[in-house]
């Protein structure tokens, strides 16, 4: 891997070792789909290995930097210049189901910025990641975003509502209406990481989803715009600051996606 620098070195081995367990549990979860306690308390354990193994590893490197991550949520919070943001599993339900497509993802974000992130599938050996002003990269091997500029002929994938989403008739509204912009059936794959990261590599046009985590799409952000894409987080009326509504795309197709998701977007 080519690796330009020795913090993006530190994300890779740590992200690498975490690896190595979460593909170990992924292989017990079809034994448990048959079982009939079902898989939900393993994967709660298999989500907290993976965690403990990388904070471990980013703590080893650097001991005073700050962390956000899914499971434990805060460490060093009074560092705010230096701070990883990490998702141990970010496509769980996936995980959970023996469907394999999901990722581990980490960020690093300096004063504020995100700078640094590695996206990681571990069943398709697939990864993504940039550092600032060094481009993007798919294993070995520099990306683009694509160069479509037209909506209609878009790729797009999105994902959610939760269950419990207070927005989710809007969503759904905002679903068909989007679909009937665009030829092609929109995508729904069920990771957020992923669902950036294939934009950032020109597979997918233009990717939206509301009231995701931060760190469901960090590492996401430098890697799309590294890629020469483009991301916009948008604010809605009645402010959450805990969940984020992003609309990322290979930057042609921004406008137009944006503009018809907001006409009627969630208030
Ligand atoms: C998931 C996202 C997915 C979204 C889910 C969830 P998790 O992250 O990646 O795109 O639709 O609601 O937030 O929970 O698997 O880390």
């Amino acid at each position: 891997m080519r690796l330009n620098s020795p913090r993006m070195t530190v994300i890779y081995n740590a992200c690498m070792k975490a690896s190595r367990s979460l593909i170990r549990d992924f292989g017990e979860i079809e034994k448990l789909q048959v079982s009939t306690k079902g898989p939900g308390d393993f994967v709660t354990a298999a989500d907290k290995r993976t965690e403990k193994i990388i904070i471990e590893e980013l703590l080893k490197a650097h001991p005073d930097y700050g962390i956000l991550s899914e499971e434990v949520g805060e460490i060093n919070k009074e560092n705010k210049d230096h701070r990883w943001i990490i998702d141990p599993i970010d496509g769980t339900l996936n995980f959970l189901n023996g469907i394999p497509h999901f990722a581990i993802s980490i960020g690093y974000e300096e004063k504020g910025e995100m700078v640094c992130g590695l996206i990681f599938d571990p069943i398709k050996n697939e990864t993504f990641f940039a550092e600032k002003g060094s481009g993007a990269f798919f294993n070995n091997s520099r990306i683009r975003v694509s160069k479509k500029n037209k909506l209609k002929n878009s790729i797009l994938v999105t994902g959610g509502p939760k269950f419990s989403s207070l927005k989710k008739t809007k969503i759904f509204e905002e679903y068909i209406k989007i679909s009937n912009l665009v030829e092609a059936p929109v995508r729904k794959f069920g990771s957020a990481a992923l669902g950036m990261s294939y934009v950032a590599a020109g597979r997918f046009d233009g990717y939206w989803e509301w009231e995701l985590n931060y760190w469901d799409i960090a590492a996401g952000m430098v890697i799309l715009r590294e890629a020469g894409g483009l991301i916009e987080l948008i604010e809605t009326e009645t402010k959450n600051p805990t969940k984020m509504n992003v609309i990322a795309t290979n930057s042609s197709i921004q406008e137009e996606l944006k503009k018809a998701l907001i006409k009627k977007n969630i208030e």
